[in-house]
């Protein structure tokens, strides 16, 4: 398995507040699925990428919940 360069940091910790879900590292090449519990409360909720520059390229999205 390839090491992701750069990755120091980038997972956040699980104690972040605000945060519902966190996965590890997937590298290039590597598949990953990742299974959470989505909130009740009407709204939207931001994912993103947390490894260095990602965010700012785009990889982000909202989760709506109704
Ligand atoms: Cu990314």
């Amino acid at each position: 398995m390839a090491k992701a360069r750069n990755a120091a940091g980038a997972v956040p910790p699980a104690d972040t507040p605000g945060l519902l879900a966190a996965m590890p590292i997937i590298n290039p090449g590597e598949t990953g699925t990742m299974t959470f519990t989505a909130p009740t409360k009407p709204g939207t909720y931001i994912f993103l990428c947390t490894f260095p520059a990602h965010y700012a390229g785009g990889m982000a999205g909202e989760l709506v919940v109704n």
